[in-house]
């Protein structure tokens, strides 16, 4: 069945409960999304959108875009959200990438935008949506809401693309049937009720904030507060009318930093979920210590969704991820490709319904990625004798800041490319805010060290702000190993401290 189907069926007779309730007044009962989505579904059909075509969306958290992606599914189109933290030059790749049907980008960019889909041959339609709702999207058009085009498990409902370890980003193709596996599992394993308050805080470009909360409460459903952006203060006014929160572990972070977070503003809190990124035991036991609560972590990925979770029932271990979800089928493979039994550190393969149909156009990195029908998530792990994982690592050169994938590779070369830089390399150290935060060591061409503020400002006019490096620091070379390879694990250690002391954040 169309995902959209379902989320329709699930608030069938429930049309006059609250959706959504912004925080900018909006309110939404499921009989009022479910009207937006069919006129907008009926302007996307009006633009051509057929059964396969890709809708790129690069706008503002608001209403309109979940309704957005809602009518993306309902016509069997395939959403490809990106993060609105992109430049014109990052957006180019994409939106050649895709070869988009349609693009809807925010009214302010729509020049930009239509210069970065210049090359794309059919030229896409291209639409515009405000955060506040205004657009060529939402606009009346004259032609009838579109009935819903019904899919199999197999086609293709979005594309997310997660940067490459090497080169070019790669497009995750996600199935019906993976969002659907997912969510009904998800739904299941997390005590979903009608009376659950959804608390979304998530920007809704990711995996994380747009199908594993999202879906959650539209199947059920439940209502949604809904926050455009992540406001700390905001979410502790909040709290007491929510009952569920999804956050990385930095949304964490910064609400312990709230003096009025606290065990009474939680008193109506079922759970608290955390992902994207490892959650320090430091703020699993700070937040416990404060709300009586212990957060349920758990360990997902773009091209899997949701693959373990602590229970809902039972331990929640710090440090620990928990056990698969029912449904997926997890292994720790060591080096030479031996399964490894309990207790021994290797790579995480999974297989399961909630397993991506490979990359967009790219087979042979789709092949690479797998090992038989086993995907390999390039996390470092380890079982305990009753299946939970604790993840210990990453295989891949990735570092993750506030919940945001950052890839070496693409910021090495930005800075390499910069006049007077003969070399980098690219590192994720320790940051009490976002987990990790990006470093670059480079070796200045001359000896001359070129000023540290140019060079991250040089940066910002090609790579999203989240990946310019927080600090660039000059080193005469850079460690090698026999082989010639750098030695990042050297530079790890020679700077883990460097954002220890607050005043150097
Ligand atoms: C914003 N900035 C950042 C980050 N976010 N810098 C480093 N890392 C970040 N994550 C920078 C901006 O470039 C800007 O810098 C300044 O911080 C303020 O920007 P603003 O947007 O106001 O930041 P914020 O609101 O404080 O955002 C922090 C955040 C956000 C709320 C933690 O990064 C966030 O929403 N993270 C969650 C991402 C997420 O949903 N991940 C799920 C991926 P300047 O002013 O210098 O330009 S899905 C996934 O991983 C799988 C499936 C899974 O398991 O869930
Ligand atoms: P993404 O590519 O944005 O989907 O990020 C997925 C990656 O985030 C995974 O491969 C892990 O490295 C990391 N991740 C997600 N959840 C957790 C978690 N709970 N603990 C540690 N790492 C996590």
């Amino acid at each position: 069945m169309n995902l959209y189907d379902r989320i329709r069926l699930a608030a069938a007779d429930r049309g006059d409960a609250l959706a959504f309730e912004c925080d900018d007044g909006r309110v939404l009962t499921h009989d009022d999304l479910h009207a937006l989505v069919g006129r907008i579904s009926a302007r996307l059909l009006a633009a051509g959108l057929v059964p396969g075509d890709r809708v790129v969306v690069q706008v503002g958290k608001s209403v309109d875009a979940v309704a957005l992606y809602l009518a993306t599914l309902r016509l069997g189109g395939v959403f490809v959200p990106l993060n609105t933290a992109y430049t014109a030059a990052e957006l180019e790749y994409f939106v050649s990438d895709a070869a988009p049907r349609v693009v809807v980008c925010a009214p302010e960019a729509r020049e930009a935008v239509a210069a970065s889909a210049q090359g794309v041959d059919p030229a896409p339609a291209l639409l515009t949506l405000g955060q506040d709702g205004s657009g060529s999207l939402v606009d009346d058009v004259e032609s009838s809401v579109p009935p819903s085009t019904p899919r199999d498990h197999d086609d293709l409902a979005a594309i997310l693309y997660t940067s490459g370890t090497t080169g070019r980003s790669k497009g995750a193709m996600l199935t019906h049937g993976n969002l659907t596996a997912n969510a009904v599992t998800l739904r299941k394993i997390w005590g979903w009720r009608a009376d659950d308050v959804l608390l979304h805080i998530l920007p809704i470009f990711h995996a994380h904030g747009l199908f594993v909360a999202l879906h959650c409460a539209l199947l059920e459903p439940s209502p949604i507060l809904f926050h455009r952006r992540f406001d700390a203060a905001a979410v502790v006014a909040a709290l007491p009318r929510a009952s569920v929160l999804m956050g990385v572990p930095t949304h964490y972070v910064r609400l312990l930093e709230e003096q009025a977070f606290d065990r009474d503003r939680c008193a109506g809190m079922r759970l608290f979920i955390s992902g994207s990124a490892p959650l320090r035991p430091e703020t699993f036991d700070a937040f416990e210590a404060r709300t009586g609560m212990r957060i349920l972590e758990r360990y997902g990925m773009t091209e899997a969704g949701m693959i373990t979770s602590n229970p809902l029932d039972g331990a929640r271990i710090a440090g620990t991820v928990g056990p698969p979800l029912p449904d997926v089928e997890l292994r720790v493979v060591g080096e030479n490709g031996r399964v490894l039994p309990a207790g021994e550190v290797g790579t995480v393969q999974i297989r399961g319904p909630n397993v991506f149909a490979g990359y967009w156009r790219m087979p042979d990195k789709t092949r690479e990625e797998f090992d038989g029908d086993w995907f390999v998530t390039g996390d470092l792990g380890t079982c305990d004798g009753t299946g939970r994982l604790s993840i210990v690592g990453r295989g891949k050169d990735l570092i993750i800041s506030g919940g945001l994938n950052v890839y070496p590779k693409e910021v090495e070369a930005a800075l390499d490319a910069l006049p007077g830089i003969a070399e980098s390399a690219v590192v994720g150290v320790p940051h009490p805010d976002l987990g990790e935060a990006v470093v670059a060591v480079v070796v200045p061409e001359t000896g001359q060290v070129p000023e540290e503020a140019a060079l991250r400002a040089a940066l910002r006019g090609g790579l999203a702000g989240f990946k310019v490096p927080r600090r660039v620091l000059a080193i005469d070379a850079l460690p090698r190993n026999a082989m010639g390879k750098v030695q990042k694990n050297l530079l790890r250690e020679r700077w883990a401290a460097l954002f220890e002391d607050p005043a150097g954040v």
